[in-house]
């Protein structure tokens, strides 16, 4: 590891000034939001509707826009593999539901929400992430109110999808420092 040189705090300034924060610490690598109140409360900046728990116990939250993000925190540019748990919202003759999802500016994949929750995953190249705080943005292809679609329904957000949670896995090192060497 390199010597930080006569200026110990001005890398966690740049840190700070880059990401746009004005937090007083770094915060903790986000690795895994359960969308309930103790995980999630504060990483779920737009697009979201209140926390729910499933029969099976499962804590979810619907996405009820057409664009829901989160704010996650990384320490620097990686590979990461976006895996998250979902199931779109549904009535007899729905259309496919669809999602892309994005890292800051960067657009990852888009794919078919299929019924019932499953697990999709979307790999994300390093240069998309930045040190500090993240925005991930899932994009869905519509989101509509049940009292529109289910007779008797009285339910008037528009839905587009519900999460259970969301995990970000790094691929391979994490690099915050450009002199970095790769392996072999
Ligand atoms: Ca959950």
């Amino acid at each position: 590891m390199k010597p930080l040189g006569p200026f110990p705090f001005a890398s966690v300034v740049l840190a700070f000034a880059v990401a746009g924060v004005g937090c007083a610490r770094p915060a903790p690598e986000t690795r895994f939001l359960n969308f309930d109140p103790e995980s999630s409360a504060g990483a779920l900046a737009s697009g979201w509707s209140g926390f729910e728990k499933a029969a099976s116990g499962d804590t979810f939250v619907w996405a009820q826009a057409r664009e829901a993000t989160v704010t996650v925190s990384v320490g620097g540019p990686a590979d990461r593999l976006i895996r998250f748990r979902v199931w779109p919202f549904g009535w007899p003759g729905a259309p496919p539901q669809t999602v892309a999802v994005w890292v800051n500016d960067v657009r990852l994949e888009a794919m078919t929400v299929w019924e019932g929750p499953r697990v999709y995953s979307a790999a994300s190249p390093g240069p998309a992430w930045k040190s500090g705080a993240n925005i991930l943005r899932f994009e869905f292809g519509w989101a509509e109110a049940p009292k529109d679609r289910i007779p008797g329904s009285d339910d008037s957000r528009t839905l587009a999808a519900a999460f259970d949670w969301i995990e970000i896995l790094p691929v391979g090192e994490i690099l915050p420092a450009p002199a970095a060497t790769p392996h072999p």
